[in-house]
Protein backbone atom coordinates (compact mmCIF):
# COMPACT_ATOMS: atom_id res chain seq x y z
CA UNK A 1 0.00 0.00 0.00
CA UNK A 2 1.56 3.79 -0.93
CA UNK A 3 2.30 5.54 2.21
CA UNK A 4 -0.73 7.99 1.38
CA UNK A 5 -3.36 5.13 0.99
CA UNK A 6 -1.93 3.97 4.65
CA UNK A 7 -3.22 7.09 5.83
CA UNK A 8 -6.02 7.18 4.43
CA UNK A 9 -7.62 4.25 5.92
CA UNK A 10 -7.18 6.72 8.67
CA UNK A 11 -3.93 5.05 10.13
CA UNK A 12 -1.17 7.33 11.75
CA UNK A 13 1.76 6.27 10.46
CA UNK A 14 5.73 6.11 12.29
CA UNK A 15 6.92 8.11 8.97
CA UNK A 16 4.46 11.22 7.49
CA UNK A 17 4.51 10.82 3.63
CA UNK A 18 5.18 14.18 1.79
CA UNK A 19 4.31 15.81 -0.98
CA UNK A 20 3.80 19.29 -1.48
CA UNK A 21 1.43 21.70 -2.84
CA UNK A 22 3.34 23.08 -6.89
CA UNK A 23 5.94 21.25 -6.18
CA UNK A 24 6.49 20.33 -10.32
CA UNK A 25 6.61 24.21 -11.10
CA UNK A 26 8.87 27.14 -10.74
CA UNK A 27 11.43 27.05 -8.00
CA UNK A 28 13.09 24.32 -9.87
CA UNK A 29 15.51 25.12 -11.98
CA UNK A 30 15.18 22.24 -14.58
CA UNK A 31 11.37 23.42 -15.13
CA UNK A 32 12.37 27.23 -15.26
CA UNK A 33 14.69 25.81 -17.88
CA UNK A 34 12.11 23.63 -20.02
CA UNK A 35 9.50 26.98 -19.80
CA UNK A 36 12.21 29.04 -21.13
CA UNK A 37 11.84 27.39 -23.99
CA UNK A 38 8.55 26.75 -24.29
CA UNK A 39 6.58 29.98 -24.09
CA UNK A 40 3.33 28.90 -24.17
CA UNK A 41 1.91 27.59 -21.08
CA UNK A 42 -1.26 26.01 -22.41
CA UNK A 43 0.41 24.28 -25.25
CA UNK A 44 3.31 23.02 -22.70
CA UNK A 45 0.29 21.58 -20.58
CA UNK A 46 -1.18 19.58 -24.27
CA UNK A 47 2.56 18.38 -24.42
CA UNK A 48 2.26 14.63 -23.18
CA UNK A 49 5.72 14.30 -23.20
CA UNK A 50 7.54 17.80 -21.43
CA UNK A 51 4.36 17.40 -19.27
CA UNK A 52 5.13 13.96 -18.37
CA UNK A 53 9.04 15.41 -17.55
CA UNK A 54 7.93 17.96 -15.36
CA UNK A 55 5.76 15.78 -13.73
CA UNK A 56 8.78 13.69 -12.71
CA UNK A 57 11.03 16.62 -11.90
CA UNK A 58 10.61 16.53 -7.91
CA UNK A 59 9.92 12.82 -7.66
CA UNK A 60 13.45 12.00 -8.91
CA UNK A 61 15.04 15.03 -6.96
CA UNK A 62 13.63 14.74 -3.99
CA UNK A 63 11.57 10.73 -3.38
CA UNK A 64 8.34 12.75 -2.83
CA UNK A 65 5.13 10.54 -1.71
CA UNK A 66 3.05 11.49 -4.20
CA UNK A 67 3.47 13.21 -8.26
CA UNK A 68 0.75 15.41 -9.06
CA UNK A 69 0.21 15.98 -12.70
CA UNK A 70 1.60 18.97 -14.53
CA UNK A 71 -1.59 20.34 -15.85
CA UNK A 72 -3.63 23.41 -14.15
CA UNK A 73 -6.96 24.00 -12.36
CA UNK A 74 -7.90 26.60 -16.14
CA UNK A 75 -7.61 23.49 -18.42
CA UNK A 76 -12.03 23.07 -17.67
CA UNK A 77 -12.70 26.03 -18.81
CA UNK A 78 -10.31 25.70 -21.56
CA UNK A 79 -11.77 22.39 -22.38
CA UNK A 80 -15.15 24.04 -22.22
CA UNK A 81 -14.55 26.67 -25.14
CA UNK A 82 -13.48 29.23 -23.38
CA UNK A 83 -9.55 31.11 -24.12
CA UNK A 84 -6.87 31.07 -21.55
CA UNK A 85 -3.55 32.82 -21.86
CA UNK A 86 -0.71 32.98 -19.70
CA UNK A 87 0.67 36.56 -19.23
CA UNK A 88 3.70 37.69 -17.98
CA UNK A 89 3.05 39.61 -14.82
CA UNK A 90 -0.80 39.30 -14.88
CA UNK A 91 -1.05 35.53 -14.63
CA UNK A 92 -4.07 33.85 -16.57
CA UNK A 93 -6.09 35.68 -18.50
CA UNK A 94 -9.38 34.35 -20.13
CA UNK A 95 -11.36 35.48 -22.92
CA UNK A 96 -14.78 35.88 -23.24
CA UNK A 97 -18.14 33.87 -23.55
CA UNK A 98 -21.31 32.44 -24.36
CA UNK A 99 -23.28 30.56 -22.21
CA UNK A 100 -24.84 29.20 -25.18
CA UNK A 101 -21.61 28.05 -26.83
CA UNK A 102 -20.55 26.55 -23.29
CA UNK A 103 -24.05 24.45 -23.39
CA UNK A 104 -23.42 23.23 -26.56
CA UNK A 105 -19.87 22.29 -25.72
CA UNK A 106 -20.49 17.56 -26.16
CA UNK A 107 -18.56 15.51 -23.60
CA UNK A 108 -16.21 14.37 -26.48
CA UNK A 109 -15.59 17.92 -27.51
CA UNK A 110 -14.37 18.46 -24.02
CA UNK A 111 -12.57 14.86 -23.92
CA UNK A 112 -11.04 16.01 -27.07
CA UNK A 113 -9.80 18.94 -26.33
CA UNK A 114 -8.19 17.88 -23.20
CA UNK A 115 -6.98 14.23 -24.47
CA UNK A 116 -3.23 15.59 -23.78
CA UNK A 117 -4.02 15.61 -20.21
CA UNK A 118 -5.47 11.80 -20.10
CA UNK A 119 -2.29 10.37 -22.21
CA UNK A 120 -0.15 12.29 -20.07
CA UNK A 121 -1.60 10.42 -17.04
CA UNK A 122 -1.66 6.67 -18.90
CA UNK A 123 2.04 7.48 -19.48
CA UNK A 124 2.98 8.02 -16.29
CA UNK A 125 1.20 5.12 -14.94
CA UNK A 126 4.27 2.65 -16.74
CA UNK A 127 6.66 4.97 -15.14
CA UNK A 128 8.98 2.83 -12.55
CA UNK A 129 9.95 6.18 -10.92
CA UNK A 130 6.18 6.10 -9.31
CA UNK A 131 6.29 2.35 -8.06
CA UNK A 132 4.41 2.49 -5.01
CA UNK A 133 3.49 6.41 -5.30
CA UNK A 134 0.39 8.16 -5.61
CA UNK A 135 -0.77 9.70 -8.78
CA UNK A 136 -2.67 12.49 -8.39
CA UNK A 137 -4.75 14.04 -10.79
CA UNK A 138 -6.56 17.47 -9.70
CA UNK A 139 -9.49 19.76 -10.81
CA UNK A 140 -10.58 23.48 -9.40
CA UNK A 141 -13.63 23.26 -7.19
CA UNK A 142 -16.56 25.25 -9.25
CA UNK A 143 -16.37 28.08 -7.48
CA UNK A 144 -13.25 28.86 -7.87
CA UNK A 145 -13.57 28.19 -11.35
CA UNK A 146 -16.53 30.43 -11.47
CA UNK A 147 -14.21 32.93 -10.52
CA UNK A 148 -11.49 33.00 -12.90
CA UNK A 149 -14.46 32.61 -15.70
CA UNK A 150 -16.43 35.32 -15.11
CA UNK A 151 -13.37 37.78 -13.42
CA UNK A 152 -11.29 36.79 -16.47
CA UNK A 153 -8.08 37.39 -14.39
CA UNK A 154 -6.93 36.53 -10.63
CA UNK A 155 -8.84 37.88 -8.02
CA UNK A 156 -6.15 38.62 -5.78
CA UNK A 157 -6.92 41.94 -5.67
CA UNK A 158 -10.63 40.93 -4.99
CA UNK A 159 -13.17 41.09 -6.90
CA UNK A 160 -15.83 43.73 -8.14
CA UNK A 161 -19.06 44.56 -6.01
CA UNK A 162 -21.25 43.48 -9.09
CA UNK A 163 -19.82 39.93 -9.19
CA UNK A 164 -22.41 38.29 -8.55
CA UNK A 165 -25.64 40.32 -9.95
CA UNK A 166 -26.55 38.04 -12.91
CA UNK A 167 -28.37 35.21 -10.74
CA UNK A 168 -29.27 33.58 -13.95
CA UNK A 169 -26.58 33.15 -15.58
CA UNK A 170 -24.42 32.15 -12.27
CA UNK A 171 -26.70 29.37 -11.94
CA UNK A 172 -26.14 28.10 -16.10
CA UNK A 173 -22.20 28.26 -15.41
CA UNK A 174 -22.31 26.10 -12.38
CA UNK A 175 -24.20 23.52 -13.62
CA UNK A 176 -21.74 23.65 -16.80
CA UNK A 177 -18.99 23.31 -14.52
CA UNK A 178 -20.31 20.62 -12.33
CA UNK A 179 -21.01 18.28 -15.47
CA UNK A 180 -17.36 18.85 -16.99
CA UNK A 181 -15.32 19.00 -14.05
CA UNK A 182 -16.94 15.62 -12.84
CA UNK A 183 -15.93 14.47 -16.70
CA UNK A 184 -12.57 15.75 -16.46
CA UNK A 185 -12.17 13.67 -12.75
CA UNK A 186 -13.37 10.37 -14.48
CA UNK A 187 -11.44 10.81 -17.49
CA UNK A 188 -8.16 11.41 -14.86
CA UNK A 189 -9.35 8.08 -12.67
CA UNK A 190 -9.22 5.87 -15.58
CA UNK A 191 -6.36 7.37 -17.28
CA UNK A 192 -4.49 6.05 -14.22
CA UNK A 193 -5.23 8.83 -11.57
CA UNK A 194 -5.06 6.86 -8.03
CA UNK A 195 -6.21 10.30 -5.98
CA UNK A 196 -8.54 13.91 -6.94
CA UNK A 197 -7.65 16.59 -5.14
CA UNK A 198 -10.20 19.56 -5.54
CA UNK A 199 -8.63 23.18 -4.99
CA UNK A 200 -10.81 25.61 -3.69
CA UNK A 201 -7.92 27.91 -3.71
CA UNK A 202 -10.59 31.40 -3.59
CA UNK A 203 -13.15 29.42 -1.02
CA UNK A 204 -11.97 32.51 1.31
CA UNK A 205 -13.24 35.13 -0.93
CA UNK A 206 -17.17 33.60 -0.37
CA UNK A 207 -18.59 36.25 2.05
CA UNK A 208 -22.46 34.44 1.58
CA UNK A 209 -24.71 31.56 0.04
CA UNK A 210 -22.50 29.25 1.47
CA UNK A 211 -24.42 26.27 0.90
CA UNK A 212 -25.14 27.26 -2.76
CA UNK A 213 -21.23 28.30 -3.56
CA UNK A 214 -19.47 26.05 -1.50
CA UNK A 215 -21.04 23.31 0.18
CA UNK A 216 -23.50 21.75 -2.31
CA UNK A 217 -20.85 22.28 -5.18
CA UNK A 218 -18.35 20.36 -3.32
CA UNK A 219 -20.28 17.84 -1.92
CA UNK A 220 -21.64 17.15 -5.09
CA UNK A 221 -17.71 16.13 -6.78
CA UNK A 222 -16.49 14.71 -3.83
CA UNK A 223 -19.72 12.11 -3.85
CA UNK A 224 -19.05 11.48 -7.35
CA UNK A 225 -15.40 10.79 -6.62
CA UNK A 226 -16.26 7.87 -4.12
CA UNK A 227 -18.42 7.00 -6.24
CA UNK A 228 -15.62 5.91 -8.77
CA UNK A 229 -13.50 4.47 -5.88
CA UNK A 230 -10.93 7.02 -5.55
CA UNK A 231 -10.22 9.06 -2.40
CA UNK A 232 -10.21 13.00 -2.54
CA UNK A 233 -8.54 15.35 -0.61
CA UNK A 234 -10.47 18.89 -0.61
CA UNK A 235 -8.73 21.99 -0.04
CA UNK A 236 -11.43 25.06 0.74
CA UNK A 237 -8.37 27.46 1.55
CA UNK A 238 -9.57 30.75 3.32
CA UNK A 239 -12.43 29.72 4.55
CA UNK A 240 -13.05 30.63 8.59
CA UNK A 241 -14.44 27.13 9.48
CA UNK A 242 -12.53 23.51 8.43
CA UNK A 243 -14.64 21.79 10.73
CA UNK A 244 -18.27 22.59 9.42
CA UNK A 245 -16.50 21.78 6.31
CA UNK A 246 -15.22 18.45 6.83
CA UNK A 247 -18.54 17.32 8.65
CA UNK A 248 -20.63 18.34 5.85
CA UNK A 249 -18.83 17.63 2.86
CA UNK A 250 -16.79 14.40 4.24
CA UNK A 251 -13.86 14.25 2.08
CA UNK A 252 -11.47 11.13 2.33
CA UNK A 253 -8.87 13.95 3.21
CA UNK A 254 -8.82 17.91 4.19
CA UNK A 255 -6.30 20.18 3.58
CA UNK A 256 -5.76 22.94 5.66
CA UNK A 257 -4.42 26.19 5.11
CA UNK A 258 -1.73 28.11 7.22
CA UNK A 259 -4.21 30.06 8.88
CA UNK A 260 -5.70 27.07 10.60
CA UNK A 261 -5.28 26.74 14.03
CA UNK A 262 -3.54 22.68 14.14
CA UNK A 263 -4.11 21.97 18.06
CA UNK A 264 -7.64 22.64 17.61
CA UNK A 265 -8.87 20.71 13.81
CA UNK A 266 -6.68 17.67 15.60
CA UNK A 267 -8.60 17.37 18.54
CA UNK A 268 -12.02 18.56 16.20
CA UNK A 269 -11.57 15.94 13.25
CA UNK A 270 -11.56 12.50 12.62
CA UNK A 271 -10.53 12.00 8.84
CA UNK A 272 -6.87 12.24 7.83
CA UNK A 273 -5.39 16.06 7.56
CA UNK A 274 -3.25 17.18 5.20
CA UNK A 275 -0.75 20.23 4.95
CA UNK A 276 -1.01 23.40 6.84
CA UNK A 277 2.86 24.64 6.80
CA UNK A 278 3.44 28.15 5.57
CA UNK A 279 5.56 28.18 2.46
CA UNK A 280 6.92 31.25 3.31
CA UNK A 281 8.46 29.08 6.27
CA UNK A 282 10.97 28.03 3.40
CA UNK A 283 12.04 31.28 2.43
CA UNK A 284 13.32 31.82 6.04
CA UNK A 285 16.40 30.43 7.50
CA UNK A 286 17.00 25.92 8.36
CA UNK A 287 16.45 26.81 12.52
CA UNK A 288 12.69 28.73 11.58
CA UNK A 289 12.16 25.79 9.25
CA UNK A 290 12.93 22.88 11.57
CA UNK A 291 11.10 25.09 14.40
CA UNK A 292 8.20 25.44 12.69
CA UNK A 293 7.38 21.74 10.99
CA UNK A 294 8.25 20.14 14.19
CA UNK A 295 5.15 21.98 15.73
CA UNK A 296 2.98 20.25 12.89
CA UNK A 297 4.59 16.46 13.43
CA UNK A 298 4.28 16.68 17.03
CA UNK A 299 0.70 18.20 16.81
CA UNK A 300 -0.21 15.44 14.45
CA UNK A 301 1.75 12.27 15.42
CA UNK A 302 -1.39 10.06 16.61
CA UNK A 303 -3.37 11.08 13.85
CA UNK A 304 -3.22 10.46 10.32
CA UNK A 305 -1.41 13.46 8.69
CA UNK A 306 0.13 13.75 5.47
CA UNK A 307 3.02 16.50 5.41
CA UNK A 308 2.64 19.26 2.88
CA UNK A 309 2.14 23.22 3.12
CA UNK A 310 -1.13 25.52 3.85
CA UNK A 311 -0.69 26.70 0.02
CA UNK A 312 1.57 26.14 -3.06
CA UNK A 313 5.43 26.71 -2.96
CA UNK A 314 6.70 30.09 -3.37
CA UNK A 315 8.37 30.02 -7.05
CA UNK A 316 11.47 31.97 -4.82
CA UNK A 317 12.12 28.90 -2.74
CA UNK A 318 15.57 28.17 -2.60
CA UNK A 319 15.93 23.58 -3.46
CA UNK A 320 18.39 23.56 -0.62
CA UNK A 321 15.39 24.08 1.92
CA UNK A 322 13.30 21.76 0.29
CA UNK A 323 15.67 19.52 0.91
CA UNK A 324 15.67 20.43 4.34
CA UNK A 325 12.15 20.15 5.03
CA UNK A 326 12.01 16.32 3.75
CA UNK A 327 15.34 15.29 5.84
CA UNK A 328 13.26 17.17 8.79
CA UNK A 329 9.62 15.43 7.63
CA UNK A 330 11.47 11.61 7.24
CA UNK A 331 13.69 11.78 10.45
CA UNK A 332 11.38 13.22 12.83
CA UNK A 333 11.10 10.46 15.45
O1 LIG B 1 5.79 29.22 -15.48
C1 LIG B 1 4.71 29.72 -15.20
O2 LIG B 1 4.48 30.91 -15.26
C2 LIG B 1 3.60 28.78 -14.88
C3 LIG B 1 3.28 28.73 -13.45
C4 LIG B 1 2.24 27.67 -13.24
C5 LIG B 1 2.45 26.33 -12.89
C6 LIG B 1 3.77 25.66 -12.65
C7 LIG B 1 0.84 27.83 -13.40
C8 LIG B 1 0.13 29.03 -13.84
N1 LIG B 1 0.22 26.62 -13.14
C9 LIG B 1 1.17 25.68 -12.83
C10 LIG B 1 0.91 24.24 -12.57
C11 LIG B 1 -0.15 23.88 -11.62
N2 LIG B 1 -1.24 24.64 -11.27
C12 LIG B 1 -0.26 22.64 -10.94
C13 LIG B 1 0.60 21.41 -11.21
C14 LIG B 1 1.92 21.45 -10.59
C15 LIG B 1 2.07 21.07 -9.17
O3 LIG B 1 1.19 21.28 -8.32
O4 LIG B 1 3.10 20.52 -8.88
C16 LIG B 1 -1.39 22.70 -10.13
C17 LIG B 1 -1.90 21.65 -9.15
C18 LIG B 1 -2.00 23.95 -10.36
C19 LIG B 1 -3.26 24.35 -9.74
C20 LIG B 1 -3.69 25.76 -9.82
N3 LIG B 1 -3.62 26.62 -10.89
C21 LIG B 1 -4.37 26.42 -8.78
C22 LIG B 1 -4.78 25.75 -7.48
C23 LIG B 1 -3.68 25.70 -6.50
C24 LIG B 1 -3.21 27.01 -5.95
O5 LIG B 1 -2.03 27.29 -6.07
O6 LIG B 1 -4.05 27.73 -5.36
C25 LIG B 1 -4.66 27.72 -9.22
C26 LIG B 1 -5.36 28.82 -8.45
C27 LIG B 1 -4.17 27.84 -10.55
C28 LIG B 1 -4.29 29.01 -11.46
C29 LIG B 1 -2.94 29.46 -11.85
N4 LIG B 1 -2.19 28.85 -12.83
C30 LIG B 1 -0.96 29.45 -12.91
C31 LIG B 1 -0.91 30.49 -11.95
C32 LIG B 1 0.25 31.41 -11.73
C33 LIG B 1 -2.15 30.46 -11.27
C34 LIG B 1 -2.55 31.34 -10.10
C35 LIG B 1 -2.94 32.66 -10.58
C36 LIG B 1 -3.53 33.54 -9.51
O7 LIG B 1 -2.77 34.06 -8.69
O8 LIG B 1 -4.74 33.72 -9.53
Amino acid sequence: MTPIKECLINKSTKINPIWLMRQAGRYLPEFREIRKKNPNFIELCLNPHLSEEITLQPIKRFNFDAAIIFSDILMVPYGMGQSVEFKKNLGPNLGNFRITDIQKTTENDFKNNLLPIYKLLSNLKKSKDLNNKDLIGFVGAPWTLLVYMLNKISPKNGLPDNFLKDKILIEEILKSLDTFIKIHIENQINAGATIIQIFDSWAGLIKKDFDRFLYNPTLSLVNHVKKLGVPVICFPRGISDYVKFSKLVKPSMINIDYNVDAENIVKSLDIPIQGGLDPKLLLTDKEILKRETNKYLETFKDHPYVFNLGHGILPETKVEMVYELIEIVRGYK
